[in-house]
């Protein structure tokens, strides 16, 4: 990343983690070609109104769009520093569609069956995105494009790309990672990375 904005001068990364210039694309499996055009979110599981949500791409849009400039923090301990993300705050699909009282997690799930375990609270975060754009592109299919989730303080396998569904659970289940010893929390700033420290 060159011409870095003058804000960013050295400043904390989360404990145990390495800086590095460019954030390596990282998934696992292949790279799903997903159209905006016919692309939906559904919204699942333990919901307040009993009944699941599906909005295509136009009515996520609809929402209203923010800019938001975070660092995305591989649990494998690298991290890249601002990344210029742009897209729908989280929070907004939460409040479209919540979920039932007291129900606190939820599975995202992504094409392919890629699923990371959230609570409800970091989803509904100030800074929890679901990205349309990098750096004033359209997110790349590699990215995650057309949609990805992005909650900036948590380790960034907790932001599925090719999202698909928010599923709310009265109990966490584990997603992809989650259950290969990975945190069901995962504070990238509380260095919340393994299944034992729950
Ligand atoms: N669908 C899907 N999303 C995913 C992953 C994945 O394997 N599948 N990997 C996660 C992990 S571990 C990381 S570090 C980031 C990497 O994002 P990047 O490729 O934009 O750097 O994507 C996350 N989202
Ligand atoms: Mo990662």
């Amino acid at each position: 990343m060159t011409g870095m904005p003058p804000w960013t001068e050295p400043r904390a990364t989360p404990p145990g983690q390495r800086l590095v210039d460019e954030v390596p694309v990282r998934h696992y499996g292949r790279v799903p070609s997903v159209d905006a055009r016919t692309w939906t979110l559904s919204i699942t599981g333990d919901t307040a109104s009993g009944e699941d949500t599906h909005i295509d791409y136009e009515q996520l849009v609809a929402l209203g769009e923010t800019d938001v400039v975070a660092d995305l923090h591989c649990v494998s301990k690298v991290t890249g520093q601002d990344l210029r993300w742009r897209g729908v705050l989280a929070r907004a699909v939460v409040d479209l569609a919540p979920p039932a009282d007291g129900v606190e997690h939820a599975l995202v799930v992504a094409e392919y069956g890629y699923a990371a375990t959230l609570r409800v609270e970091d989803l509904s975060s100030p800074r929890a995105l679901l990205a349309l754009a990098l750096d004033g592109a359209p997110l790349a299919p590699e990215r995650g494009g057309p949609v990805r989730l992005v909650v900036p303080h948590l380790y960034s396998f907790k932001g599925p790309k090719w999202l698909r569904e928010i599923c709310y659970t009265s109990t966490p289940e584990r997603g992809f990672w989650e259950e290969r010893g990975y945190h069901l929390v995962g504070d990238a700033w509380r260095e919340e990375r393994y299944a034992y420290q729950e």
